[in-house]
């Protein structure tokens, strides 16, 4: 069969015509899904600027987007939702690999013909009335060498302009599955056909949710959310889940990590990657504006990371995404500056609040709450509504260049020279503990837990465990994931040392005993410090520890009871935390590495010393 052929021309407007057999077979699978999907119209996605503009301004016509006033916020726009479809829904993700073993007790699991029996009824007619958009993409440059590509099928302009901004789109990927590269397979519908000359919806979505991934055909199948990472498969569809089995398969790392260069007054510079759970303080370490003079921080990422051993026996990392999509609530002046700035254009806001003058407001942007706002629902907020006028998970969408801290360099791949594992955790976590070696340090990875938030469904502030900050985002079973992990640290010779950092911890009282955002610094600093091999430690059962007087605080008044709180390591506590450790690591089976194992034996066996 020729392109013309397989080609549903009248459907279709700009097409890119390169030859080749990933051409044919591209094209076969774009027809594949429009002729189950029945979109009245096919658009090939440039992603140019004057495409880009003319989505947003239909979406604005259509009602979908309102346009921010142009002085205060320009080129902004904001986005409602749903009232059903505004986080991720973990509980609709589903890994559709052959063997259930293989997606683990983690993940949500159904055998891969079972699940497209399921989707076949609801995709079949699900874009009538629509244009169903062919979206190609890159996560990483195109063509750079941590670099993967693929290709979103999607009715949602919504998600196409978010994807823009997201990831590099445009016809030079195309080109490259022309040319016969590997490409994953996204295909993507809010599930709300329109009846003929029907008014659409401003967000259509449908009450059935599913987001499949088949990891052994490299597909992504996500039905009736349009909210972000539902939506935008690229980001955790694949560039965490599927890339996560690939990466198991060819020897490389999918992470859910932020990536910085810290830079300190001598001008040395570290590239360290921090792994926090889903609105735990990535995007703030990220842009972080250290406090302690001397010191600058450059972003490389925010959410995502690859990591590659490379030549030199180091692992090098790259930040795949080239936007940010970041947790707007409780980020301001006091405590992002930096995204505050990044935000001065060129975004699209979802379920943030609107301001009387056209502007956005969300709690934490300001100390004081405007005396009137549009609430993310639409309705009309003043300061004793009683409840929050910008919903807990609302987002920005802006691109990664925009940000005035971001890296010269930042789409290249650097070497890292330190890992970090984090989540909230309101008592018993320190604020900084250093891994004794690499398995100790994957260890600690492989037990951290943190308090739910807003991010996902599920109640917010209830412990569980979030292993490497990949539980809802590990595509394959999370103790072979483990395992992985504890071989890498074999593949390379120059290995990133790992810490635990907790900025979390409470006093009695519930206050925060550590005053976290820029100040989060002076861990950074000891932590570099240490990198350099002149900042003491101090052994304890569970890592090591910042030397009295180490962590540089001056300039700021904590009471040294709280530094002291902030540090205690209780012995009961952690034994309670190894046997729940021990019961996590029990429903895997015999999954679970020997090394782990082995972690776990010694953390107990040093604890019961030190509390006898
Ligand atoms: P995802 O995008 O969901 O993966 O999350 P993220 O980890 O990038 O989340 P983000 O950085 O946006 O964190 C959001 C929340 O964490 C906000 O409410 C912040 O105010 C809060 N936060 C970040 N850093 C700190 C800190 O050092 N101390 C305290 N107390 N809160 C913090
Ligand atoms: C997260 O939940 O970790 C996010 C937001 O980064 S989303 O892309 O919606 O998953
Ligand atoms: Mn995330």
């Amino acid at each position: 069969m020729t392109m013309t052929e397989t080609r549903p021309a009248h459907l279709t407007d700009h097409a890119p015509a390169y030859g080749g057999s990933g051409m044919d077979e591209l094209v076969a699978w774009v027809n594949e899904i429009a002729e189950l999907t029945r979109p009245d119209r096919i658009h090939w996605v440039s992603g140019s600027k004057a495409e880009h503009d003319a989505l947003l301004a239909g979406m604005v016509e259509q009602g979908t987007l309102i346009r921010l006033d142009d002085a205060k916020r320009p080129n902004s726009f904001l986005a409602r939702s749903d009232a059903g479809d505004v986080a991720r829904l973990e509980s609709r993700t589903f890994i559709c690999s052959e063997r259930r073993e293989d997606a683990g007790p983690t993940n949500n699991w159904k055998a891969p013909a079972e699940m497209r029996a399921a989707l076949e009824p609801l995709f079949a007619g699900s874009m009538r009335g629509r244009t169903m958009y062919v979206v190609p993409f890159s996560m990483g440059k195109v063509g750079g060498p941590i670099s993967q590509i693929g290709v979103q099928v999607t009715d949602s302009p919504y998600a196409v302009a978010s994807i823009e901004l997201m990831t590099r789109v445009g016809d030079e990927v195309v080109e490259l599955i022309a040319e016969g590269a590997q490409w994953v397979r996204t295909v993507h519908s809010v599930g709300r056909p329109l009846a003929d000359g029907e008014d659409d919806v401003a967000w259509p979505s449908n009450d059935e949710k599913y987001i499949s991934h088949f990891p052994d055909t490299l597909e992504v199948w996500s039905f009736g959310s349009g909210y972000g990472g539902n939506a935008i498969l690229a980001k955790k569809c694949f560039a965490l889940r599927i890339a996560s089995v690939l990466g198991r398969d060819q020897g490389w790392m999918a992470e859910h990590m932020l990536l910085i260069r810290v830079i300190d007054p001598a001008g040395h510079a570290f590239h360290v990657a921090a792994a926090f759970p889903s609105a735990c303080g990535k995007t703030n370490l990220a842009m972080l504006r250290p406090t302690l003079p001397g010191w600058k921080v450059e972003t490389l990422g925010d959410d995502i990371v690859w990591i590659r051993p490379g030549d030199d026996g180091r692992l090098y990392a790259i930040n795949p995404e080239a936007g940010f999509f970041g947790v707007a609530p409780g980020t301001g002046e006091s405590t992002n500056v930096t995204a505050v700035e990044t935000l001065w254009g060129n975004v699209i806001f979802t379920n943030v609040a609107l301001t009387d003058d056209g502007d956005v407001w969300w709690e934490g942007l300001t100390d004081e709450a405007p005396e009137h706002l549009i609430d993310w629902r639409g309705d009309d907020w003043t300061p004793d509504a009683g409840r929050p006028a910008a919903h807990p998970n609302s987002r920005f969408t802006v691109a990664a260049s925009q940000a005035p801290s971001i890296s010269p360099d930042w789409e290249e791949a650097v070497p890292l020279d330190a890992i970090l594992f984090g989540g909230r955790r309101a008592t018993n976590v320190p604020l900084v503990v250093e891994a004794r070696d690499w398995e100790h340090g994957v260890f600690l990875g492989a037990t951290i837990s943190s308090e739910r938030t807003a991010a996902a469904e599920g109640t917010v502030g209830e412990l569980r465990r979030d292993p490497f900050a990949m539980m809802p985002f590990c595509g394959y079973n999370m103790a072979d994931y483990f395992g992985h992990w504890v071989e890498m640290g074999a593949k390379a010779d120059r290995l990133p040392r790992i810490f635990q950092v907790n900025w979390f911890r409470k006093g009695d009282d519930g206050r925060f005993l550590w005053p976290g955002f820029g100040e989060n610094s002076r861990v950074i600093a000891w932590i570099a410090d240490r990198l350099r091999g002149d900042a003491g430690v101090v052994d304890s059962p569970i890592g090591g520890l910042p030397e009295p007087g180490a962590l540089d605080l001056t300039g700021i008044e904590i009471p040294d009871d709280d530094i002291r709180e902030l540090f205690d390591i209780d012995p009961a506590g952690w034994l309670a935390e190894a046997e729940l450790t021990e019961e996590f690591f029990d429903t895997f089976g015999d999954r679970v590495p020997a090394a782990l194992r082995e972690q776990l034996a010694a953390l107990r066996r040093r604890l019961e010393t030190a509390g006898s």
